[in-house]
């Protein structure tokens, strides 16, 4: 997979540090290890958790909570603005109107989860723009997945079945996280993702049942997309770093690795209905786990593209970094209306900001 072209080559200063420079003030990444909590408030916090309490903003927390939350929510939300590009790259080239109508409602969906969800994170107290700096400048990471490109018409339908697919299995559990408004906006996602679902299996099951060529199209992007589906789920349980903590607070309620092995579980039975192919030899029902099984990850792979040395990583950041270029203008214009404001009700200019 890994050497496959990007679908539009065009750089914008891929390879220089991103630096933002129109707001001043910005924190570093928070890269100072965490202080040593409080044992009392630390085990009444894990006693709230072990009753299933709800965190909301306020509620102490424990600064190691705090940071992989922020760590994780806002890579979830640069995962999913990421994620507009290999589909917005379709949305001219849609073969009917209602393809187009269909595409486009996904794509703002996708644009409206990432907003959502940097305004969940910022409830832990960071600022969005640090976040997309951290984005833009390569420090924090986004889905693997989106660094593959859409080559054929059933690749959009394919990331709707697959991606959108896995994404449900893992969020649907997210929707249950400890911490309430990362909870409360898997809901609402949740409910979006599945119609998003929905789309993309229609578009790949009328392809497998068009022409040889529809079909073959369909067999294809299935075959590209099927084992970077898997790693969005990410490493191994026992090369995952960050479950213990995630788990133990009650942040992930099933493993990287339970959540794949559902995801494929449903799956095959939905390949199978429209008569494609999984591209796994070793795929085989398990009579005494009652699982599918299936083949070796590539690992290598995977830690290549979320290095940032997938097909299109360059191409992703590129393009993020001119929409954010591209979008100077508006935060200039909002900054100064805000400051009007400000200044018409008498009050200091930053204040209002
Ligand atoms: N890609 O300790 P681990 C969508 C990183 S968008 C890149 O297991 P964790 C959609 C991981 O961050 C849906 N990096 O980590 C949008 C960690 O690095 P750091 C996106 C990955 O956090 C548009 C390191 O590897 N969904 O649906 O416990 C159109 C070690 O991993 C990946 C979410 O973001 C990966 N695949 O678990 C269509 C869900 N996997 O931070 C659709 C929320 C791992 O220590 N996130 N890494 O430097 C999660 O559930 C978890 O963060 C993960 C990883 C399961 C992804």
């Amino acid at each position: 997979m890994g050497g496959a072209a990007c679908e539009r080559v065009r750089w914008y200063f891929t390879d220089m540090p991103y630096e933002i420079h129109e707001k001043k003030g910005s924190q570093p990444k928070d890269k100072a290890p965490a202080p040593a909590e409080d044992p009392k408030r630390l085990a009444e916090f894990e006693a709230r958790i072990a009753r299933d309490e709800t965190i909301e903003p306020k509620d102490w927390m424990p600064e190691r909570y705090r940071r992989q939350l922020v760590r994780m929510m806002s890579q979830h939300a640069h995962s999913e603005v990421v994620g507009m590009l290999p589909e917005g790259n379709w949305i001219t080239r849609a073969p009917t109107l209602r393809r187009k109508m269909g595409l486009l409602a996904k794509v703002q969906d996708e644009a409206g989860h990432g907003l959502y969800i940097y305004c969940g994170t910022e409830t832990l107290g960071v600022d969005r723009h640090d976040l997309i700096v951290q984005l833009l400048n390569g420090t924090a990471k986004y889905s693997s997945i989106f660094n593959y490109p859409t080559l054929s018409w059933a690749d959009i339908g394919t990331i709707g079945w697959l991606v959108d697919g896995a994404a449900i299995v893992n969020q649907t559990m997210l929707a249950k996280a400890s911490y309430g408004p990362y909870a409360r906006a898997m809901v609402r996602i949740c409910k979006e993702e599945n119609f998003h679902k929905r789309q993309g299996y229609e578009i790949v099951a009328t392809l497998a049942r068009g022409t040889p060529a529809q079909k073959a199209m369909a067999q294809d992007s299935v075959n590209r997309w099927w084992w970077p589906s898997l790693m969005m789920f990410g490493p191994h349980d026992k090369d995952s770093p960050n479950s213990g903590d995630l788990s133990k607070w009650g942040i992930k309620r099933k493993s990287n690795d339970e959540l794949r092995q559902r995801f494929v579980n449903l799956t095959v039975a939905q390949a199978k209905a429209i008569d494609l192919t999984l591209p796994d030899p070793e795929l085989r029902f398990n009579e005494t786990t009652k699982d599918w099984d299936f083949g070796a990850i590539d690992w290598d792979e995977f830690w290549r593209v979320v290095g940032g040395d997938g097909p299109c990583n360059r191409e992703r950041l590129a393009a993020r970094r001119k929409a954010h270029d591209d979008g100077a203008w508006v935060r200039a214009a909002a900054e100064a209306h805000a400051a009007k404001h400000a200044a018409h009700r008498g009050a200091p200019s930053g204040a209002a900001a």
